[in-house]
């Protein structure tokens, strides 16, 4: 089953991570460098079964990452609230308002001048994907550019783009974390992609970057004529932060079970038509969800 090699990354680290301090001042158990491979080509999903994902919130951050939006309005108007952190740290540091997160989360909301204000995250993905800005002012569309290669040149070994614009990282609430993806046609006409993740929380960030990049997988393999392939996930750091080794410990007890199909249910007429209503999700039984808490 695919999805043993989460569950092996997962009790690597927990029994032989390094442990130390990290930026967020949790702690962490990491190991450098690891690789996960997911086959799509059967219609399968990477959606973890050993505990409930919500795949929906993962495609429509996908979504929001392609519309090139860099404020967390849209998201939290599709309900979707795990980028509301780091704006609201922002928020409380600035004003020494001690604001909750759902009154912070309703003003964005409602108030367009807020959101403006206090709502964007800086140059993060969707800038850089749609717009990455050039010395001469050019803005580059580096997806758009993507679909044209895959259409165009599907033999290319250049086909992909990248989030770690340096000039601008310093701006950004938080630096790409899946930085790069690189894509690769088979012969026979299948997409892969590779996806490099410079830091990985294992049990929070990564089984929703899988459903990411896989939900980014059908959208351009049908952009581009192409049947699904493999995912192939690469990890730098990879981590379980201190406060989530129980969360593991249980989730490692869970047998996994078939995995879900994962599937368009429409042909958008290009890379900007996808709704999360296009997405359907069939077969999904997991175990039971498990809460742990976003080390900010
Ligand atoms: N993180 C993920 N996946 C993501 C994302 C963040 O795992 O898509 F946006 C985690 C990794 C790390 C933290 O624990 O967020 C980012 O911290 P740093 O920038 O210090 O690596």
């Amino acid at each position: 089953h695919p999805e043993h090699q989460y569950l092996d990354l997962l009790a690597q680290v927990l029994d032989k991570g390094d442990e130390r301090v990290d930026r967020t001042g949790v702690g962490t158990r990491s190991i450098f460098g690891a690789m996960v491979r997911f086959d799509l080509s059967d219609g399968a999903a990477p959606i973890l079964t050993t505990k409930r994902v919500f795949w929906k919130t993962a495609v429509k951050e996908m979504l929001w990452f392609l519309t090139g939006g860099t404020n967390i309005q849209p998201l939290l108007r599709e309900n979707v609230r795990i980028w509301s952190d780091w704006p609201l740290a922002a928020y409380r540091r600035e004003t020494g308002e001690d604001i909750g997160q759902l009154e912070f989360e309703q003003r964005i909301v409602e108030d367009d001048a807020f959101a403006a204000r206090w709502g964007d995250l800086g140059p993060v993905y969707g800038k850089q994907w749609r717009r990455w800005l050039g010395p001469d002012g050019r803005e580059h569309d580096q997806i758009a550019e993507l679909v044209r290669m895959l259409r165009e040149t599907p033999a290319s070994r250049r086909m992909l783009f990248h989030g770690w614009n340096v000039a601008e990282v310093g701006a950004m609430a938080l630096p790409p974390c899946h930085m790069v993806y690189q894509y690769h046609v088979t012969s026979d006409g299948k997409l892969n992609c590779l996806l490099f993740q410079r830091s990985v929380d294992l049990l929070l960030g990564a089984p929703f970057n899988f459903v990411g990049a896989a939900a980014l997988l059908l959208m351009l393999a049908q952009q581009a004529d192409l049947a699904p392939g493999e995912l192939v996930w690469v990890g730098g750091d990879v981590h379980l932060y201190l406060n989530h080794l129980e969360q593991a410990r249980l989730q490692l007890g869970r047998e996994p079970r078939p995995l879900p199909g994962m599937r368009l249910t429409r042909r958008a007429a290009d890379i900007d038509d996808y709704r999360i209503e296009d997405f359907e999700v069939a077969d999904y039984a997991p175990h039971a969800s498990i809460s742990a808490e976003v080390a900010v």
